[in-house]
């Protein structure tokens, strides 16, 4: 039986949504929504292996729904849905904790870089984050997984994984009646965002984060066009011209963030945007920038705010979405289960 093709990507709830976000997958996400059945989480038991108030989160679990609705995905058409409402995800998650190898979790650099030096104080949930992100694409058996650069390991691991069940059990998957032995599909990650990894505006070696102390690193797609314009005359920059070849912003990590963000916004090449920009000073491109950066995000931001006036409307895209997901995930939980020897009613 050949698998159908889904798509399957979601966001952590854990503070509003920014343009990293929005270039480096939202973007593509709507993009898919055209050509595949999509599937788009806010992935709130992600958010909870590290500290959030109960309070905030639930308001960020709706800023992020809104964020969604507001740059374009259509919940009627999509399944749009908070992953905790669909229990198959923490199953599922359970059963790859006992597939995946401790060595492999090992070499996971997100862990590292979000466990800093003292691992040992970390939650056990952060260690099984990239389980979990497997169980979330796999419940579905997703195909495609629109996501940044960043995640890309992770993705690596969903695959392993997949694989992993797939030998293990290879026998009782056939006597299912799945000829090719192949239950899961080994997902595909989609990174092909206008701008796969944007870095912050304080820092061009670190890429754009929601938990970045600093607010002026990133532009939240909540800001409003004054916030938006400040941030970007704020950015970091160096003190020479823009080059105007690509060639000229190796070593120059700021200034290739910001013509990668306003090529991203203006649909543009970066070869183009220097053409235009190339031996001009930052100030001139930076009002460019900002000008274009408000024209895209600030109408987004109206939206996300008036539609988070209305939390009850909110909630009932969520419960539709949810019992949407669970229709299509609970009959492979079950095969799961019969799969692997566990007994259900
Ligand atoms: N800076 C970025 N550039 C391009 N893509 C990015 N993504 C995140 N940051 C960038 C992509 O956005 C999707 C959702 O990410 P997430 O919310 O699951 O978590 P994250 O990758 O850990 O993002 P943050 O902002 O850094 O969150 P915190 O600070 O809470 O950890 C993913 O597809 C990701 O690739």
């Amino acid at each position: 039986m050949k698998l159908q093709e889904r798509v399957f990507s979601g966001m952590q709830p854990t503070g509003s949504l920014h343009l990293g976000n929005y270039l480096g997958a939202m973007v593509q996400w709507i993009e898919m929504q055209k050509t595949h059945a999509c599937i788009y989480c806010v992935v709130d038991l992600h958010a909870i292996t590290v500290w959030q108030d109960p309070k905030e989160l639930r308001d960020a679990i709706r800023q992020v729904t809104a964020a969604y609705i507001a740059s374009g995905l259509d919940p009627k058409k999509s399944i749009l849905f908070n992953q905790s409402q669909v229990s198959a995800h923490a199953e599922l998650a359970w059963i790859f904790n006992c597939v995946a190898r401790l060595g492999w979790l090992n070499r996971m650099t997100q862990f590292k870089e979000k466990a800093g030096k003292d691992r040992e104080a970390a939650s056990v949930g952060l260690y099984a984050y990239p389980n979990l992100m497997a169980a979330d694409i796999l419940a579905y058996r997703a195909t495609h997984v629109p996501v940044g650069e960043d995640q890309k390991q992770h993705l690596e691991l969903a695959r392993d994984i997949a694989q992993k069940f797939n030998n293990d059990f290879r026998a009782q998957i056939e006597a299912l009646g799945h000829a090719d032995g192949e239950f899961f599909p080994q997902p595909d990650p989609v990174i092909m965002g206008p701008a796969t990894r944007v870095m912050s505006l304080r820092d061009g070696t670190k890429k754009m984060s929601k938990s970045d102390p600093s607010d002026l690193s990133r532009i939240n797609l909540t800001d409003d066009a004054d916030t938006i314009a400040r941030k970007i005359q704020k950015a970091k920059t160096d003190p020479e011209p823009l080059p105007s070849e690509i060639a000229g912003l190796a070593g120059r990590p700021e200034a290739d963030n910001l013509v990668g963000i306003y090529a991203a916004l203006a649909g543009k090449t970066k070869e183009a945007a220097l053409a235009e920009f190339g031996g001009q000073q930052f100030s001139s491109f930076k009002k460019a920038l900002a000008e274009l950066a408000v024209a895209r995000l600030a109408p987004l931001g109206d939206e996300i705010r008036r539609m988070t006036g209305d939390p009850v409307e909110i909630d009932r895209v969520l419960a539709d979405g949810s019992a949407r997901a669970r229709e299509i995930a609970t009959p492979i939980m079950n095969e799961v289960k019969d799969i692997v020897g566990l007994i259900r009613s």
